[in-house]
């Protein structure tokens, strides 16, 4: 499958503060952790970071003329207010897993809203960086079942 993983704004921060939250790691280890995993079930997998909502909506526009066949998504705080990134996701079309570093729903109240969500495969929270392979085998399962 031809993948790509879209974090939100500040997860270039991983490893810088907060680490009761969301770990040591930093960013570049993520997408090294997440590169060895897809590669070695055969998946092409690209990443996209930013801070800013507009360049989300069109990495994941993009997605679309580029063939990406599935897409995992951590949103950040845009999960909890972004009406542009859920239609730019139903949109395109491309099943997607929504992913969270953090168990969002024990966390504040206001980080129990998504948007994405009700567009979404699935979500996937609370488990780390493992949150992410999780997810990139729910694309594969479920892609596997589309072209059966
Ligand atoms: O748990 C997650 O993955 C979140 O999507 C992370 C977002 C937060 O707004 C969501 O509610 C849950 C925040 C990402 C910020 O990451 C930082 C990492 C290190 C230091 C500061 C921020």
């Amino acid at each position: 499958m031809k993948l790509l993983v879209v974090n939100g704004p500040n997860l270039n921060l991983l490893g810088i503060r907060e680490p009761e939250i969301y770990g040591r790691k930093t960013y570049e280890d993520l997408v090294a952790y997440i590169k060895a995993c897809a590669e070695q079930g055969g998946d092409e997998v690209s990443f996209f970071q930013s801070n800013h909502e507009g360049a989300l909506v069109d990495a994941i526009q993009q997605a679309y003329f580029d063939g990406v066949e599935g897409i995992v998504i951590n949103p950040a705080a845009y999960t909890h207010t972004s009406v542009a990134l859920l239609d730019a996701l139903k949109g395109v079309g491309i099943p997607f897993v929504e992913v969270h570093i953090s168990a969002v729903d024990e966390r504040e109240d206001f980080r129990r809203v998504s948007y994405v969500r009700q567009a979404a495969l699935a979500c996937v929270a609370g488990k780390g960086f493992d949150g992410y392979p999780e997810a990139i085998e729910i694309l594969r399962e479920h892609h596997k079942g589309s072209v059966r």
